[in-house]
């Protein structure tokens, strides 16, 4: 039985990709940071209690900041594979705390493939590098491909260059198998509440069901390449089963504006948003209601107006440094590791916003019955 370790086992592709590797018969091991609160809702539905016998998943504490840590769960799990997911993933909250991202996103790779070589692990584990699309940054080319230049814009994107290239530097200096997955975009909805898909998908939900009136947004102009997370966690695990190890994008080849987002979320509930004005004072407001669709939904149209403004733009949200336009190409993927995605955006989409609106059914009963519910919007 193969043994995977993944770091950041908690996050949205940790949770997806243990789930695949799992049913491929895998062991997995996963790396969990101490939290006051329990940290682990996406992935409940995977636990085993530790105490039976021929448990498969197994969570270690530790940090991508703590190398003696690091180096201990490798030498005790002796992993196949390494999928170093680990992150301080935000872009935006990197300019807040740039000292911690670079730590824990640029040397925390370093930790990890100097782990693999002390344990004299090289020839046996194969690791897999969660670098990003955030990497092109200023644009120098579309689309964007394993040969494009590399100008990051934020950092975040700076010290996943660092981690982009130690990642190829161990592979050539110590013959590692280590690979770089050039990831675009990619959601589901278990996505971070605060990535611009989910915080869309989320409001619209919400806005439907009338438990929020409108939508605080930042740069609705920037494109971005968006695929489904789970079409992506097959990508991982396809990279770490060829011959040799290749650096790869990982893209769907379609870019959509942020607006473009938020009119098909509000259009899979029934309702037409159009956009006027610029710059700070855009705004998107309700031009139509599809009776059917809203009937369909349960969602009841006297919550909603004609020309109600359901989106507003506050700069707070806007980031010092933007990366405008990302546009994968992923002839290489599809080549080489025969990966060709499942969702297209129209379904990631519709797949979003509808486990959304479950949530926010859930959280109307809640309020009915006098619960607080979670009430945050960042
Ligand atoms: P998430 O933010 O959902 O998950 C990040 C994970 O990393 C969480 O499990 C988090 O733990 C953990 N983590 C954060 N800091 C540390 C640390 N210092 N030590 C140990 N664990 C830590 O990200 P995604 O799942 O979306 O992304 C996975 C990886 O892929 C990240 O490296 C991200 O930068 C990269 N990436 C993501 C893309 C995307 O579109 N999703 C595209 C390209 C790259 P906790 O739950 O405790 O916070
Ligand atoms: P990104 O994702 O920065 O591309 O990084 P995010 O969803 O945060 O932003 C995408 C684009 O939307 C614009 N935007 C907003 N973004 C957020 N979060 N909130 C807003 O209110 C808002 N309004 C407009 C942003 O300016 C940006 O242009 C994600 C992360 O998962 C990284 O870890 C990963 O490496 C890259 O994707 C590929």
């Amino acid at each position: 039985m193969k043994k995977a370790l993944i770091t950041g086992i908690t996050g949205q592709d940790g949770a997806y990709l243990a789930e695949f590797l799992l049913k491929k018969g895998y062991a997995v091991h996963g790396l969990k940071r101490r939290s006051s609160l329990f940290n682990t809702a996406r992935i409940d539905h995977l636990y085993a209690d530790p105490h039976e016998p021929d448990v498969k998943f197994r969570l270690h504490y530790g940090d991508l900041t703590d190398s003696t840590n690091l180096i201990r769960i490798i030498q005790e799990v002796q992993p196949d594979e390494i999928y170093n997911l680990a992150a301080q993933s935000h872009v935006k909250v990197s300019f807040d705390t740039p000292e911690y991202t670079a730590n824990a996103d640029g040397i925390g790779v370093l930790r990890i493939l100097e782990a693999v070589r002390l344990l004299g692990l090289t020839q046996k584990t194969r690791i897999y590098q969660a670098s990003t699309s955030e990497l092109y940054g200023m644009v120098q080319a579309v689309p964007q491909s394993e040969t494009t230049p590399f100008y990051p814009r934020s950092p975040y994107a700076v010290a996943k260059l660092y981690g982009y290239w130690i990642t190829v530097n161990y592979r050539e200096a110590y013959d590692m198998y280590a690979c770089n997955g050039v990831l675009f975009n990619h959601e589901s909805p278990v996505r971070g509440e605060t990535f611009v898909t989910r915080k869309i998908t989320r409001a619209a939900a919400r806005i439907a069901m009338g438990l929020q009136s409108h939508l605080y947004m930042g740069n609705l102009s920037a494109q971005r390449d968006w695929g489904h997370a789970k079409d992506y966690v097959e990508a991982m695990w396809l990279m770490l089963q060829q011959p040799q190890p290749l650096d790869f994008v990982i893209a769907t080849g379609v870019t959509t504006t942020v607006r473009d987002f938020i009119r098909l979320a509000f259009a899979e509930l029934g309702i037409d948003v159009e956009f006027s004005g610029r710059n700070e004072n855009e705004k998107g407001v309700i031009i139509d209601l599809d009776e059917d669709r809203l009937a369909e939904l349960n969602i009841d149209q006297a919550k909603l107006k004609f020309g109600q403004t359901v989106v507003k733009v506050d700069p707070k949200y806007c980031r010092p440094t933007e990366v405008e336009l990302l546009i994968g190409d992923a002839t290489k993927a599809r080549e080489i590791l025969g990966w060709i995605p499942k969702y297209d955006l129209n379904a990631l989409v519709a797949d979003m916003v509808q486990a959304d609106l479950l949530e926010v059914k859930k959280d109307e009963h809640l309020q009915k019955g006098g619960f607080k519910t979670l009430n945050y919007f960042e």
